[in-house]
């Protein structure tokens, strides 16, 4: 061999070793594959791999085809799956300071609730989420969250007297409902289609996009603008996975996370608008509350019990006092 091939020959050993060594995290989420939270996701793996020099990289696998949120956070602990990207409600009842974000109308507006998260206190919350086995990455938007039904539509507060209302798995959203003086049934996202078609429940709660993309507008015509909760979404690391690696991989990692915010924000943000004006197209008719402080009044119990926590408390107050 002369010098030349040896040297072409080395260059292709060192390529094929790194290929070799190239690992693709797996990362689930409940959306399809064109859903913000998903393309922001694989937007992390493209920026993780160019970081990584195409050491590392990430494999989505949407739909739910890894198990419904709740199953995908237990295998996260046990270090059987390496990311999630879910939304912080069935996180509430695992890790309490998470409670926090998902308060009822605890958040004024969309510049409000990303402030807070981009700041001091959305970090303080993504940490608390490692003693629990999460290493808590970025928070994503999730819009807000807002009561459609099937039949009777939900005008005012009264107008939801015992209704059977479908909720994430979270006793928080359980009590939120109950408050309302509805019927709350927590259950996996993917059974809230069929719940609602046959009439299981009488309704559920969603952003536009989810409202749109999991079909539910054809089976619950009437969405009714209570905006409820702004509850973001979580990207989420198994810390059982996570200790395993480099500080310069964890490092990669984290940086590639927080950059795919921005690219998922403005995806989010196009897909409220179409979301909305394509379920309004197929004759979803939407409903403004008469009293809507009424709600809001309502929630005081519920304060009184999620936030009793002097840590919870302060965090809530500290929320509400971002301007
Ligand atoms: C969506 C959220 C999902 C899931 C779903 C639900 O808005 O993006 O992660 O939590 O709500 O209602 O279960």
């Amino acid at each position: 061999m002369n010098n030349m091939t040896k040297a072409l020959v080395a260059a292709v050993a060192i390529a094929l070793a790194g290929v070799a060594q190239a690992r693709d995290f797996r990362s689930s989420d409940t959306h399809p594959g064109d859903y913000p939270t998903v393309m922001g996701v694989k937007f992390m793996g493209e920026r993780l791999k160019e970081l990584s020099g195409g050491k590392l990289g990430i494999k989505v696998f949407p739909d739910s085809k890894l198990g419904q949120e709740k199953d995908t956070i237990e295998m996260i602990k046990i270090g059987g799956l390496d990311m999630v990207r879910v939304n912080v409600a069935p996180l509430n009842n695992i890790v309490p300071e998470t409670l926090a974000l998902a308060m009822p109308f605890v958040f004024r507006s969309k510049d409000h609730m990303r402030k807070v998260v981009d700041g001091p206190i959305g970090d303080e919350i993504l940490k608390a989420m490692e003693a629990q086995g999460f290493i808590g990455l970025a928070y994503y938007d999730s819009g807000a969250r807002s009561f459609y039904t099937a039949a009777k539509p939900i005008k005012s507060m009264a107008d939801m007297k015992g209704m059977k209302l479908r909720v994430q798995q979270s006793d928080l959203f359980v009590a939120m409902v109950e408050a309302l003086g509805a019927n709350a049934t927590p259950m996996p996202y993917g059974e809230v289609f069929t719940a609602l078609k046959t009439h299981l429940i009488d309704g559920a709660e969603n952003n536009w996009p989810s409202y749109e993309s999991s079909s539910h507008y054809e089976a619950a015509k009437n969405y009714s603008l209570t905006e409820h909760s702004m509850a973001p979404e979580v990207v989420v690391f198994s810390k059982k996975i996570w200790d395993t690696l480099s500080a310069d991989e964890q490092k990669q990692i984290r940086q590639a996370a927080k950059e795919s915010v921005a690219e998922m924000r403005k995806l989010w943000d196009e897909r409220e608008t179409k979301a909305r004006a394509k379920v309004e197209g197929a004759g979803t008719q939407v409903f403004k509350i008469d009293d809507r402080q009424q709600m809001v009044d309502a929630m005081k119990p519920v304060y009184e019990k999620f936030a009793a926590d002097a840590k919870i408390k302060d965090l809530v107050k500290r929320i509400q006092d971002t301007q």
